[in-house]
């Protein structure tokens, strides 16, 4: 197949061109005079498909000959954004795409902007499985990712009036280029019912149970090919969706009730309709619940196939096949395996018990108590008997291996069990994980760091040899090649090329710092991406910004942790400080907002609507033109994230101490250079520590500050009123200021603050003002800024997910890359 220059396979200007064409004729129907925008997009989409697909195959063949070990990634969301550009980039033909598609008079930026966003997921933890199966396709590392085909993905988010609202993602309107049915992989997979137990009549009178479904789901895979750079790797990210199973309900249908019939294909296929938008707040419905067994159970009943393809029976599945568990939304997946083992493969309890503790590995993304799954125990066993029943027998061999370890200590079997009994029962997924695994690790050095003596402490004393950590990373072949193309050209005839996948390299930059005429292409590049920026700033939230200004930027889900709204109490104080002193001198700035609110999560939506409201008020106050102005960015997502990171000066990463699991976002923008001002928390701890203190903004309370603090009985309104600042800027928000003399709209926030304020933006308020006065100091001195730009650049390599999944190979799922050759 190598060097051909066909119309399926041929990388170069001309066989690109001829490939388009073909495709537009043949895939589309069209020619190229009456060709839509969107039907030239198809088009080339499938036209790079083509050449997916051809490496696909081969890799399929080449790991089915050598039985490969795979590591499957099993995750409820997988945040892919775009695939046109990162394939292209991929490939290594972004360019000569683009050539391309100008001799034949289009323009390959109008053409990626045509592609729907896939938003598969919430925020981080999904756009980190994604990022993943960039690192494990590059590192040619044989993986899967098994997932779910949701028909609407999260909400696409419009501001209407000032406050967010919530329109229907509809990314499969006109169908994926990417995603290829195979109607033919298809499992039936049963939910709710009863289970029944018989003794065999035979001489072992073994007690066989019998699951009853009160319903049957079909699932059917759809694979998406994920290409790895500069290699032939593309590996597969099968999604599953729900369809009714093919026997239709014919009694009903006989009986001439076929609104009936069609109801159950209706309600089966309800189940892959819609991401639940909630990250890190219980969701705890039976349709989530029954989201997650569906796409496990399709998932293992996959491996399963394919493992007695190879080998006559399922004894050396754990040595074929490593999960990981992306958080507990699949860690249903411990009981299911035990379930086919035992039920259907008719396996000894203690064997598949050891085959299924050698299978999985857990990673935990989250502190807040909110966020750890837990099932109200009727909902459970309503949905799911016979998983009840495998849990409940998990769950008293596991406390027999406490008692022996803890004797006579009640209150750890009360802690540890799988079981909460204090007051509703409820099933915690996050010990089913934990005692199902033989590996678990937190997503950030601190993070780690307090799942072992915090939340899991307990399961460390009993097991410290299953716990470890593995930093998050994100992957530079999106967020910075295909995102700041600019910026890598000047890497690249600066250092050369190589660094992409070598990311340690980018340490050769260092010099460079000092070198006055690199410091000015640095701020060239930086300007360009602003003024990208301001463009669509002004497309899609109808505001000038002002490209001379600092851009001050915190895009994230919008979150109380998180702490968006102490933000706006520094741009409210700054507001305040100009106004009482116009000559003021301090950095002109634009303080960008971008993310998404749970729908159901009010205070986040109030925290929108100030956004919202100060950059109203700002905006209309002439005094405060070329000096502050303030842009809530509508929809954030993995696209818009691709023009706001290259465009950013200052990166707010300003979670309560001991709250963010890691980050992932704070990585991106230092890769394009922007500076951090953050609190010790999540990975800032490690940026802090690879760029050094005098690269970074650091303020506030550490986590053993904030421990003590609480310990002590926090109380928000004595900051209050220890400081007139703050409450000239609390009472601001509170005076109706900001919403033309209502005083009613932020009273919930203002009260939450003084008398609750959970997260402690009071206690840190004074510390991140004095920061950001710092972070207004050094950008006026321009030459200083960018050689701190240049810096944390050169010092981002660590935080490749390169290197994460590297250390995931070694450590945890013992995996080798296996080399793809293009053969005839
Ligand atoms: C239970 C359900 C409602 C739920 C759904 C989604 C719970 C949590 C989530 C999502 C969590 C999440 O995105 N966590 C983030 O994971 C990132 C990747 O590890 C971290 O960088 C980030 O700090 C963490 O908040």
């Amino acid at each position: 197949l190598v060097g051909r220059d066909d119309e399926r396979m041929g990388l170069g200007v001309e066989a690109l061109k001829r490939a388009f064409l073909d495709r537009l004729v043949y895939s589309q129907a069209r020619f190229p005079e009456v060709a839509t925008r969107r039907d030239c997009f198809q088009a080339l989409a499938l036209a790079v498909r083509d050449r997916l697909l051809q490496r696909w195959v081969q890799t399929a063949r080449t790991y089915r000959d050598k039985g490969s070990r795979t590591v499957c990634y099993m995750s409820a969301e997988f945040l892919i954004g775009p695939q046109l550009g990162n394939n292209l980039i991929n490939l290594g033909i972004f360019d000569n795409a683009r050539q391309a598609m100008a001799e034949l008079g289009l323009d390959l930026d109008m053409l990626l902007d045509q592609e729907e966003e896939p938003g598969l997921g919430n925020g981080g933890l999904g756009r980190l499985a994604a990022c993943y199966l960039d690192s494990l396709a590059t590192l040619e590392i044989p993986a899967i990712g098994y997932g779910i085909r949701y028909e609407f993905g999260i909400f696409t988010q419009a501001i209407r009036d000032g406050w967010q609202a919530e329109l229907t993602d509809k990314w499969l309107r006109s169908g994926s280029p990417w995603l290829i049915h195979r109607p033919n992989v298809a499992f039936d997979i049963k939910i709710g019912g009863h289970t029944e137990h018989q003794y065999e009549a035979s001489a072992s009178r073994r007690l066989r149970v019998q699951w009853v479904p009160a319903k049957v789901v079909r699932g059917t895979a759809w694979d998406m090919p994920v290409l790895g750079y500069g290699v032939n790797t593309p590996n597969r990210l099968r999604l599953w969706s729900a369809e009714a199973p093919e026997e239709f309900d014919f009694a009903a249908f006989n009986a001439g009730n076929y609104y009936q019939a069609v109801d159950a294909e209706v309600l089966s296929e309800t189940l892959t309709k819609v991401l639940y938008p909630n990250d890190e707040m219980e969701a705890g419905q039976t349709l989530r619940l029954e989201q997650q067994y569906f796409f496990v159970a399709c998932s293992l009943r996959d491996m399963i196939r394919l493992q007695l393809q190879r080998e006559a029976d399922l004894s050396r599945f754990h040595e074929k096949f490593v999960v990981q568990l992306n958080d507990t939304h699949p860690s249903i997946a411990v009981a299911e395996l035990m379930h086919l083992l035992v039920d259907d493969y008719e396996m000894l309890w203690d064997e598949a018990w050891s085959i299924t503790q050698r299978t999985f590995a857990y990673t935990n993304h989250t502190l807040l108590p909110e966020a750890l799954e837990k099932w109200p125990l009727r909902l459970f066993q309503k949905t799911l008997p016979r998983h009840y029943e495998i849990i409940c027998e998990i769950n008293e061999r596991f406390l027999d291996e406490v008692r022996i370890r803890f004797p006579g200590d009640e209150a750890v079997l009360r802690r540890m069990s799988l079981i909460d009994e204090d007051g509703a029962r409820y099933i915690r997924m996050a010990h089913l994980a934990v005692v199902g695994s033989f590996a678990v690790n937190g997503v950030a050095a601190l993070h780690s760091e307090l799942v072992k003596s915090d939340i899991l402490k307990d399961f460390y004393e009993l097991w410290p040899e299953k716990f470890r950590n593995k930093t998050n990373g994100v992957t530079p072949r999106r967020f910075v090649l295909l995102a700041n193309p600019t910026m890598s050209q000047l890497i690249d005839e600066t250092i050369g090329k190589g660094w992409v996948t070598d990311m340690m390299r980018l340490r050769e930059l260092e010099p460079y710092a000092d070198d006055p005429a690199f410091r000015e292409k640095w701020r060239g590049i930086k300007r360009g991406n602003k003024e990208h920026l301001v463009r669509e700033i002004k497309r899609v939230a109808h505001a000038d910004a002002d490209p001379a200004s600092m851009f001050d930027v915190q895009v994230k889900r919008i979150h109380e942790y998180k702490r968006q709204h102490l933000n706006l109490l520094h741009v409210i104080s700054l507001y305040k400080r100009l106004k009482d002193n116009p000559n003021l001198v301090v950095a002109p700035r634009t303080v960008i907002f971008g993310g998404k609110a749970a729908p159901g999560y009010r205070m986040a939506k109030l925290m929108i609507r100030l956004a919202t409201a100060v950059a109203d008020i700002v905006g209309r106050d002439p005094a405060m033109h070329g000096r502050l102005q303030v842009v809530f960015f509508p929809n954030y997502n993995v696209k818009s994230g691709q023009s706001i990171f290259p465009a950013a000066d200052l990166s707010e990463q300003i979670s309560l101490a001991g709250k963010e699991a890691s980050g992932t976002g704070n990585m991106k923008f230092q890769m394009n250079g922007a500076l951090t001002i953050g609190t010790l928390d999540g990975a800032n701890v490690e940026i802090l520590e690879q760029v050094g203190e005098e690269n970074f903004f650091l303020f506030g309370m550490n986590t053993p500050e904030v421990k003590e603090l609480r310990r002590c009985g926090y109380r928000p309104r004595d900051y209050y009123e220890a400081n007139p600042h703050l409450r000239e800027v609390i009472d601001l928000i509170g005076s109706g200021f900001f919403t033309r003399g209502d005083r009613d709209v932020f009273r919930p926030l203002v009260d939450h603050l003084l008398n609750h304020d959970e997260y402690m933006l009071l206690a840190d308020f004074q510390s991140y003002i004095d920061c950001q006065e710092k972070v207004s100091e050094a950008y006026i001195d321009y030459e200083r800024w960018s050689r701190m730009s240049i810096l944390n650049v050169a010092r981002s390599g660590f935080f490749s997910s390169d290197r994460a999944i590297k250390e995931y190979c070694t450590d945890i799922w013992r995996v080798e890359p296996v080399r793809i050759e293009l053969t005839d």
